[in-house]
């Protein structure tokens, strides 16, 4: 019998009221049940959101830095259970086990960040423009965040969310994928056994039809961090019109590599395999197209096809996998479908191309690193978001052509460029259209101390990670002191 996990709500671990359950599967063995779990509905959402309420009113007056000890308590116990963690990951959404280290190693760096903004969360004094009066800034916690989050990153990106929301004083109702429960669990069990007070933060599982749009929607939610597709984002930022919540979207993306004819080739070709075919293409800074060079172009393409084939296929916890099957049948038939649309649009396809079955495999979603050469920039599969192993790859006359294919799509999340060129590496810092730009490094690998998010239709502004996130958790307030003894009207007594 697989194990059941609850929802936790006011720090007591209890069923959906509506006594229905969902399971989660092994991707790379669609066989074996990882566990069970609620199937919520609006009401246990509401109860979540009563709960966070009411623990705001107590935990937005604990000091920031005790605040703080609990993050670091939370590293200390991720550090402890990493391993743990990391194979439940992999069983559990199938990218394979160095990675998913990776993934819960950036929870243990959000952690302990978290941990040190407990004694910053800075505000600005500032002299007034009055005689005997004191001016300044400081940074207050908002209420009660909804935290929705995918399932490609089942550790960091709830970390990234939920740790600085947290720490600024805020409390949480959390909805995980449902593809990864049992991670979001394991996380949250973390999270109270480090001595989170009851009520600061509250898991509801389910879909995102109904937990997600409940919690989007809700009166009583003053924040929603969202990290999924585009469509869904548009909606939530509809759903929130009404009771005019802060909303952070972190969207679609559809990421370049450049590879300039003065290129070490060789750290390029290690660059795009990492970046296209890491989590089995399934990151939102995934490379999804590689622009090349006229002048290396079918030379760096040899070497890439090589390369790809040789790249195996299997589950995520045996050491000779480089890659992991794709999340769910859905996803893989996404993947299906758009090599069929690169194919009909005349793109060659030189690698890869169908879903591998053989043996062992054919338990799970697994499909073969794929490549299209000869994409001109006006296909689909140029301009779409694909989420799997689906590499496209287009020509360039030269660098300022390849900047403008880079440009040339409606999203703006990661890229990268390879050159020698100093002049040239300055320019595409410059000239890219995206939230994080590399040189000479793939186009995934962000660090959790920096700031993470895109331009264009990959977000609304808003940034994770790093100082930036601070600022959408909390809310400035301007703070006068007057110790004058009498009425000072501001712009009148003193102009
Ligand atoms: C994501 O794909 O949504 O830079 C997050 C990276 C990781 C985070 C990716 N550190 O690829």
């Amino acid at each position: 019998m697989a194990q059941h996990y609850k929802n936790l709500i006011n720090g007591k671990w209890v069923d959906s009221k509506s006594g229905r359950t969902f399971e989660s599967r092994n991707p790379a063995n669609w066989n074996e049940v990882v566990a069970t779990f609620p199937k919520s509905t609006k009401e246990d959402v509401d109860d979540a959101v009563k709960a966070a309420r009411a623990a705001f009113e107590k935990w937005r007056l604990v000091p920031a830095p005790k605040r703080g000890d609990i993050m670091r308590k939370i590293g200390d116990l991720l550090v402890a259970k990493k391993e743990e963690l990391a194979r439940e990951m992999t069983r559990e959404m199938g990218k394979v086990i160095t990675e998913t280290r990776g993934d819960v190693q950036e929870g243990i760096d959000t952690a302990y960040y978290a941990a040190t903004e407990g004694r910053r969360l800075f505000g600005n004094t500032v002299p007034s423009e009055l005689p005997n009066k004191f001016a300044m800034a400081i940074r207050v916690p908002i209420g009660v965040a909804g935290i929705i989050t995918p399932w490609n990153f089942p550790m960091a990106i709830p970390t990234w969310k939920m740790f600085p929301a947290i720490l600024s004083g805020n409390t949480v109702v959390f909805k995980p994928a449902s593809d990864t429960p049992k991670l979001a669990a394991m996380l949250v069990e973390i999270m109270m056994e480090a001595g989170l007070p009851e009520g600061v933060v509250n898991i509801v599982h389910g879909g995102g039809g109904e937990v997600g749009n409940a919690i989007t929607q809700h009166r009583d939610v003053d924040l929603i961090s969202f990290t999924g597709s585009t469509a869904i984002g548009k909606q939530i930022t509809k759903d929130s019109a009404d009771t005019l919540k802060r909303v952070s979207l972190e969207l679609g993306g559809k990421n370049a590599q450049i590879v300039m004819d003065d290129a070490d080739l060789e750290l390029a070709l290690e660059g795009v395999l990492w970046g296209a075919f890491g989590t089995t293409g399934q990151r939102c800074t995934a490379t999804s197209r590689l622009i090349l060079h006229d002048k290396i172009y079918d030379k760096f393409l040899s070497m890439l096809v090589d390369r790809t084939n040789k790249l195996r296929l299997g589950d995520g916890l045996l050491p000779t996998s480089d890659v992991g099957p794709c999340v769910n049948e859905s996803q893989r038939s996404t993947v299906e479908e758009y090599v069929k649309i690169g194919v009909e649009e005349g793109a060659k396809l030189v690698a890869g191309g169908k879903r591998a079955a053989d043996g062992d495999l054919a338990k799970g979603w697994f499909h073969q690193p794929t490549i299209f050469s000869d994409v001109t920039r006006e296909m689909r599969i140029a301009k779409e978001e694909i989420f799997g192993p689906v590499l496209s790859v287009l020509r360039a006359k030269n660098f300022e052509d390849a900047v403008t294919i880079l440009n040339n799509t409606e999203y703006g999340l990661s890229s990268s460029i390879y050159t020698q060129d100093v002049n040239n590496a300055f320019k595409a810092m410059r000239d890219i259209q995206s939230g994080i730009t590399y040189i000479n490094s793939a186009t995934i690998g962000a660090e959790a101390h920096l700031p993470f998010g895109g331009v264009k239709k990959t977000g609304n502004g808003h940034r994770e990670g790093g100082w930036t996130v601070y600022d959408f958790y909390t809310e400035w307030k301007a703070v006068y002191v007057d110790y004058s003894g009498k009425l000072q009207r501001a712009q009148i007594d003193n102009y």
